[in-house]
């Protein structure tokens, strides 16, 4: 039987460790046009302060997804027969121009937003959201699904620079992309700044669930809330591979303690189920910090995850409008 959409390699047929690296295995293409949903690779790091490397995220999450298979073991969505999806490369990036880079990444988000797909992009370091989305919220400001250790929304570094991964949403909702009313940031925790380092995000509206607190609720009660949150609207998922426990992904610029549990992430992710993901990102994994490639495997799985939920919406989407189950 013939598969309408792009399929990965058949592991049954070239071994896992064999063939061009590509996103899940899956077919690299020249363009998104045709796709549902289009992962992209932004090998950028231009705005990481300390440990940077993330430049390098995209090659090894490609690596580390080959193993992953065709269906996810809860939900039972087969990604690649309910949504065409392909490997689009990666964006064209500028490693020694800040400003430029930006623009390079909104440039080539935006070609993949113009040809109908939505982007599932590997980062790069969390600044890399912010050019993406300039391209996916043009025009209309969207909501944020935010898993992370930082809240990323300090106002300058180095004498008023204000364009680094500590920055994104603070000049994300200055610019009118987001919604601060509906943004979400779980996982938030570590030493600050200031006492009041978040009162600048509180005062948005953004609703921060600090570690503590999810501790206490666990992830269905946490999600439930962030689900609420997002209201049914358009909506950006981040992950910044961080606000996993550095024990499970030491492979990352700014590792915090006291983080999630793979398995907590992978709860949370599925959760996001029946949410308006107009695009998502999995960030900071940098590979010269890992161990064996963990944490570019924990990338990619929650790369798989989040494509699993996004692939089960357009089923459901284009079963509600009538079309071709
Ligand atoms: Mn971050």
């Amino acid at each position: 039987m013939s598969e309408p959409f792009h399929q990965p390699v058949d592991a049954a047929v070239v071994p896992r460790f064999a063939g061009l690296s590509t996103f899940m295995r899956l077919p690299a293409v020249a363009s998104a046009a045709g796709l549902d949903i289009a992962l992209v690779g932004i090998p950028w790091d231009g705005g990481t302060t300390n440990r940077a490397g993330a430049r390098h995220g995209p090659r090894e999450m490609r690596n580390q997804s080959s193993l992953m298979r065709r269906v996810h073991h809860v939900s039972r969505v087969a990604p690649f027969s309910l949504a065409n999806v392909a490997d689009v490369g990666d964006v064209s990036v500028n490693p020694i121009d800040l400003l430029d880079g930006l623009a390079r990444i909104e440039a080539g988000i935006a070609q993949i937003v113009e040809a109908g797909a939505i982007p599932l992009c590997a980062g790069g370091d969390h600044l890399t959201t912010l050019p993406v989305l300039r391209a996916v919220a043009k025009g209309r400001p969207v909501g944020l699904i935010h898993f992370d250790a930082h809240s990323d929304t300090n106002d300058a570094y180095f004498g008023g620079n204000r364009y680094t991964h500590g920055t994104p949403f603070r000049r994300a909702i200055e610019e009118g992309l987001l919604d601060p009313k509906r943004i979400v940031q779980i996982g938030i925790r570590g030493s600050i700044y200031d006492p009041d380092e978040h009162g600048w995000a509180r005062e948005q509206g953004i609703r921060i669930v600090y570690m503590e607190e999810f501790v206490r609720r666990g992830p269905a009660d946490v999600m439930a809330e962030a689900r609420e949150i997002a209201g049914g609207q358009p909506t950006y998922v981040t992950f910044d591979i961080d606000c996993l426990d550095p024990s499970m992904a030491p492979g990352t610029g700014t590792p915090e303690i006291g983080g999630f549990t793979t398995r907590e992430a992978q709860e949370m992710l599925r959760l996001l189920d029946g949410v308006d993901i107009v695009g998502a990102d999995v960030v900071e994994v940098s590979p010269p910090f890992d161990l064996g490639g963990m944490t570019a495997l924990a990338g990619a799985t929650m790369m798989f995850e989040i494509l699993c939920v996004m692939a089960g919406n357009l089923d459901r989407l284009r079963e509600e409008a009538g079309g071709p189950a």
